[in-house]
């Protein structure tokens, strides 16, 4: 059968979860099969991720408007692309990377750029037939096996940090349902707690409105009140905490560190702490709170604070049987120079993947790949600011990902991609 070529690649300004501009883009390939993506944008940033190119025209959105990324796809990358084999997803790639020419993609837009990886990938698909996730396991290097693992959700059920107004320093509070079995089960579980919570914060007098990624922002007191509040949700909704549903924060601890006193300002507690009283403070919440893993928490470029956090906190969990991840985010930007200074380094032994903090499907699953080699657990995760798109869920099973954050069990953009992974999971039987 001949290979389908692209015929068509169109590029425009639409809005994300946040109603800021973001890019969607669509493909269309010489047998007529067209298909669409939906670029998501993040609030969070890492230093070093490839760059989101916005126009900064003030009278656009605020600055927000991504014209000159859509002219872009609509003009060089078009072009560029035009006739290329659908299937040849890598040689696409390359040849776009290229063409922007920098480190970052900070030419064309690293925004531009995924939205045409993302869009040939599905359109290549659908013309061979084929379930987006089983497209995705052929552009691997070393085959998935059938039967491998799902991966297990993490859902963020309390909103800090930069995606909302709690006054929470940390960013996300997970609960991680791995004691429970199948996919089908485990959303039931999130569901569960999430409402358990809500009821818990309406008898305490807490505002029950949702965050950016849809989990709850009450103004709690302190973070240990938080956990409380959490650990009870799933224990009243009839779950083993520790056992059947764990917990993880994503801290994302540049958002709360100052440069100037080189210490890490914890709210609504108002205590600056030094990164060795904050690792203190997480061993705490380890023991009493069932925390089974920790993103980001410590600044990006502190990397022997890493080593350290890791050394410290680890080695204890070890002891006691209890494993621990320490997932980095930030600090990797889903970049494989990173990554080998982190393994080099044993700075964590998880990573965040987040296909535009680099900017192609291709360079994400290199990065995966390398990170599989080094036994580090894969978390695929969207971003704060989504579309509806639901490639993530395809892409985490299809990569055989451990893992897939994609926010709290509200807000239409985070439900879809769990609802997707229902699909997957009943036809994967
Ligand atoms: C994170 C992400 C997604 P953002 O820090 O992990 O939850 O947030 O997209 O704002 O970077
Ligand atoms: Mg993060």
């Amino acid at each position: 059968m001949a290979m389908a070529k692209i015929t068509d690649v169109k590029g425009r300004e639409i809005l994300d979860s946040r109603g800021n501009p973001t890019i969607e883009v669509t493909v269309t390939l010489d047998d007529f099969t067209s298909a669409c993506a939906g670029v998501p944008s993040g609030a969070s940033l890492g230093a070093c991720e490839a760059v989101e190119l916005r126009d900064g025209d003030p009278h656009r959105y605020g600055g927000a408007g991504v014209l000159n990324a859509v002219s872009h796809i609509n003009g060089d990358l078009a072009e560029a692309v035009i006739g290329m084999d659908a299937e040849g997803q890598k040689v696409l790639d390359e040849k776009m990377i290229a063409l922007d020419g920098t480190e970052n993609k900070s030419r064309l837009g690293a925004n531009a750029i995924l939205g045409v990886s993302l869009a040939v990938c599905r359109a290549a698909a659908k013309s061979l037939r084929k379930p987006l996730y089983t497209h995705i396991g052929t552009l691997l290097s070393v085959k998935k096996k059938k039967g491998n693992s799902f991966p297990v959700p993490m859902f963020n059920i309390l909103n800090g940090g930069k995606h909302s107004d709690s006054g929470l320093s940390v960013q996300e509070f997970k609960i991680i349902p791995s004691g429970i079995l199948g996919f089908t089960k485990q959303l039931q579980a999130g569901s569960e707690i999430f409402h358990t919570l809500q009821k818990l914060l309406n008898q305490a007098g807490f505002a029950t409105g949702v965050g950016d990624e849809g989990g709850f922002a009450p103004r709690v007191e302190s973070h240990a009140q938080a956990l409380e509040l959490i650990i009870r949700a799933i224990t009243d909704a009839g779950y083993r905490p520790g056992q059947e549903v764990c917990i993880g924060l994503d801290v994302a601890a540049n958002s709360f560190y100052e440069e100037n006193t080189n210490q890490y300002l914890l709210k609504p507690e108002n205590v600056s702490l030094s990164r060795e009283s904050l690792i203190n403070v997480y061993r705490e919440w380890i023991q009493k709170y069932f925390v089974v893993s920790i993103e980001d928490g410590l600044h990006e470029e502190d990397w022997p604070g890493w080593t350290l956090m890791r050394e410290k906190l680890q080695k204890e969990a070890s002891a006691s049987g209890k494993p621990l991840m320490f997932i980095g985010d930030d600090l990797l930007v889903t970049n494989v120079k990173r990554l080998t200074k982190a393994i080099a380094e044993q700075s964590c032994n998880a990573i965040l993947i987040k296909l535009n903090q680099i900017g192609t499907v291709t360079e994400t699953i290199a990065c995966m790949e390398l990170a599989k080699k080094h036994k580090m657990h894969r978390i695929v995760s969207h971003r704060s600011g989504e579309t509806v798109d639901d490639f993530i869920a395809d892409f985490a099973f299809g990569t055989g990902a451990e893992f897939i954050k994609s926010g709290s069990l509200s807000r239409g953009e985070r439900i879809t991609k769990y609802n997707r992974l229902l699909q997957i999971f009943e036809s994967d039987k």
